[in-house]
């Protein structure tokens, strides 16, 4: 019996007027419940009253710190950081060392309207904004573009880019007059669910299409990706990070989870066409490359390629030529201290786990495991973690 149903039994009985007396004294058991229901009632009102108590003074903490984010950013946006007279509001690098800060999508969609990475563009071939880039004014009042170059200040997700159009270009294989020149600074952050999906021929497929030989990617990671390009015809170079990128520069890189298929040559986990590029401390962990010919885990085409300190491990690497589980076509490459830890390479002819084509190779300290699932690239780089079950590369070509 709760208080409610307690007092209106008192209620009837006190009608009557003899009953009630006995009702109160007999039921104690009752009276307790009656007690306990107040004490309930009054915890009830109690809530009740602090309610709004509680409300408003989380209200206040909630504004307050929004008060105070919000003054900062203003404050932010309101210094020179780099003192070059523009605040940081109109500056496009805000810490003066030449790249234009990159803080989410939006702002790396740009890249590609001015692959010199001179100002920051939201029209194809134009300068656009350059205020900032901080090489002084010249004698007409205009700044001087010094930008050379992007960093990424956050991490950035391409999951609302079903079909990611690569950053810079050729328009025939080798002919890339519209490839990225500059740097890209990466500052350790990821740029995660790249999706591809072309299908029509074209000659350099990847988070960047194509780079130039003076450019540099530093510092990039790339994660969860899936690149698809089986055109009809003949394409040619795909890499997850950069599709071709001859005579590059690119350091401290990486590609984690991801898979490719397509009918090109040249294709790699990290590039497609890297000949004559340089490639160290960067490593590549993914799941299928498949490539017409000359597919690597690293590099597909990698010709008189440099790759140190670096790694590749794919489930499997397949082509009809020149396959292998760092680089495909690794003539006149120097391969020194880099592994391969993938599980299969397949193909017809020039199939090796470290290099598929070897013609004077030079490779030193640079190994490939047959237990890819106790040690990953990461950690065969960070720990140097060499166990009895690697072979010398040498040994196993
Ligand atoms: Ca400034
Ligand atoms: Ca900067
Ligand atoms: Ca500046």
């Amino acid at each position: 019996m709760n208080y409610n149903t307690t007092f209106r039994h008192e209620h009837a009985e006190s009608k009557s007027g003899h009953k009630l007396k006995q009702t109160r004294v007999d039921s104690i058991g009752d009276l307790v419940i009656k007690l306990r229901g107040i004490i309930k009632l009054k915890r009830v009102m109690k809530h009740l009253l602090f309610a709004p108590i509680i409300a408003a003074i989380t209200l206040i903490f909630i504004v307050a710190c929004s008060i105070d984010k919000s003054d900062k950013v203003i404050e932010l946006q309101m210094a020179d950081t780099d003192s070059d007279g523009y605040i940081n509001l109109y500056d496009v690098d805000d810490d003066g060392d030449g790249l234009i800060e990159i803080r989410g999508i939006a702002d790396f969609n740009m890249v590609r309207n001015n692959l010199d990475g001179t100002g920051m563009s939201s029209t194809r071939g134009q300068k656009g904004e350059i205020y900032g880039c901080g090489g002084g004014i010249t004698l007409e009042g205009e700044p001087i573009d010094s930008c050379h170059g992007y960093e990424l200040v956050a991490d950035i997700s391409l999951i609302d880019y079903a079909k990611w159009q690569p950053i810079g270009s050729c328009s025939a294989n080798n002919e890339c007059e519209d490839a990225f020149n500059a740097v890209f600074e990466g500052n350790g952050h990821t740029i995660s669910d790249l999706s591809i999906n072309i299908d029509r021929v074209a000659f350099g497929v990847g988070l960047f299409g194509a780079i130039s030989p003076d450019s540099e990617l530093r510092n990039i990671h790339v994660r969860n990706s899936m690149v698809v390009f089986e055109p009809e015809g003949e394409p040619y170079d795909v890499g997850i990070l950069v599709g071709h990128a001859r005579g590059a520069y690119i350091e401290g890189s990486s590609v984690v989870g991801g898979d490719i298929y397509t009918t090109a040559f040249d294709a790699g986990g990290l590039i497609g066409d890297g000949e004559g590029a340089t490639v160290t401390y960067s490593y590549v962990d993914v799941g299928i490359i498949k490539g017409a010919s000359e597919v690597g885990g690293l590099i597909g085409g990698g010709a008189s390629s440099n790759i140190l300190y670096s790694c590749a491990s794919a489930s499997i690497i397949y082509g009809k030529e020149e396959v292998g589980g760092l680089v495909g076509d690794g003539k006149n490459a120097m391969i020194i201290s880099s592994y391969a830890v993938g599980d299969i390479t397949k193909g017809e002819t020039a199939v090796g786990d470290l290099a598929g084509e070897d013609q004077n190779i030079n490779v030193k300290d640079s190994y490939t495991m047959e237990n890819t699932q106790e040690f990953g690239c990461f950690e065969m780089i960070s720990m140097d973690n060499l166990t009895p079950n690697i072979q010398l590369a040498e040994n196993i070509r």
